[in-house]
């Protein structure tokens, strides 16, 4: 595996110089922010982005996200030309050396939470997500302060787009995916770019919006629409193990020769629909992180991994759920799990 850390690009204030001090992290997952959803992004600006990575000691390892335009999702309006333009953004990210771009497939809202900074008795806080209070907030008041979204969105932009979204099903949603994969996996193809989709988190519908990218069986039924290894996944085990019919380990083991990117991410989960973030080690929260890491490590997986959210703890502030601390913890926890079971097998051999 490689270990990699997200980076916000400049305006984070995790720097790269504090994320190179991190003991084992030789690659940095970041974007272009400032694109608008659906334009190309120029080669001039990804290889600024790549060049500020290496000059502080790093790599540019992978891409999350290159957004998805709504219009595609809906298969509305003008898809083909934002899927041609996905596909002219892909051809740039392969000239300047990038083989591996996450993105997701959720309509309106990328990862939803009902607080972003619950107070845990240890005196840290970390991201809830509490069934009961989200459905009750109401996205075109603005109730909703969601880390993930595009904060493009205008009152009537959204209220045109949930409108919008009332006449898509599920299938209907598939249909759209597929129709994005059949164009642009055939120029990740050419290009040597493999796509890592995102599941959806949480991974069950909100505000009556289709979700499909949710279990075992939509992995499956996702990874047949395009079959080839360029058609591949993001594991996030906290966006999928918050609903505990889904085995992280098994589909670790399911799916390894199509996972790219694994985010590994714990969380407690505190009644139905309901969870809290929590740290890494598997004592934790309800996931069973070694497993999940040993899973991997038996598959020999060579894809890219990183620590996902973390709490913020010794009074850190910043953006939800990236803090540097906990997020460092998580990475020398992973190491140190992966260094363990290394030697394990060499000794076994
Ligand atoms: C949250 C992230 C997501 C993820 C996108 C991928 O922390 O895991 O925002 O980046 O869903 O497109």
């Amino acid at each position: 595996m490689k270990m990699t850390f997200r980076w916000y690009g400049e305006d984070d204030p995790v720097t790269l110089e504090k994320i190179r001090q991190i003991p084992g992290v030789t690659g940095i997952v970041s974007a272009i922010y400032d694109i608008p959803v659906g334009e190309v992004w120029p080669l001039e600006r990804i290889m600024q982005l790549k060049n500020t990575i290496e000059a502080a000691g790093m790599e540019l390892s992978v891409i999350e996200s290159v957004p998805v335009h709504e219009d595609i999702k809906t298969g509305d309006g003008d898809r083909d030309r934002y899927i041609a333009n996905y596909c002219e953004t892909l051809k740039n990210l392969a000239k300047a050396g990038i083989d591996c771009v996450c993105y997701n497939f959720m309509p309106v809202f990328d990862w939803t939470r009902s607080d972003l900074a619950f107070n845990l008795p240890d005196g840290s806080n970390a991201l809830i997500y509490d069934e009961e209070t989200v459905l009750k907030m109401d996205p075109l008041k603005g109730e909703l302060s969601l880390p993930g979204w595009d904060s493009s969105y205008t009152k009537e932009s959204m209220k045109a787009l949930l409108e919008k979204y009332k006449s898509i099903s599920e299938e209907d949603l598939w249909n759209n995916l597929k129709y994005f994969l059949d164009r642009v996996i055939k120029v990740a193809e050419e290009v040597k770019v493999k796509m890592a989709i995102h599941p959806d988190d949480p991974p069950w519908s909100i505000f009556g919006l289709p979700r499909i990218i949710t279990n075992k069986a939509n992995l499956e039924r996702f990874l047949k629409l395009y079959d080839s290894p360029y058609n591949g996944l993001t594991l996030c085990s906290g966006s999928l193990g918050v609903d505990p019919n889904n085995d992280i380990t098994d589909l670790v083991h399911s799916f390894a020769d199509r996972i790219h990117f694994a985010h590994i991410r714990n969380i407690k989960i505190t009644g139905e629909k309901c969870f809290e973030e929590a740290a890494h080690k598997t004592e934790c929260g309800s996931l069973d992180i070694f497993g999940i890491v040993k899973a991997y490590h038996d598959e020999g997986f060579e894809g890219y991994i990183r620590p996902d959210h973390g709490r913020m703890i010794w009074g850190e502030t910043g953006k939800p759920g990236y803090g540097l601390y906990d997020r460092a913890l998580g990475t020398v926890y992973i190491n140190g799990l992966w260094e363990a079971l290394d030697r394990m097998k060499q000794e076994a051999n």
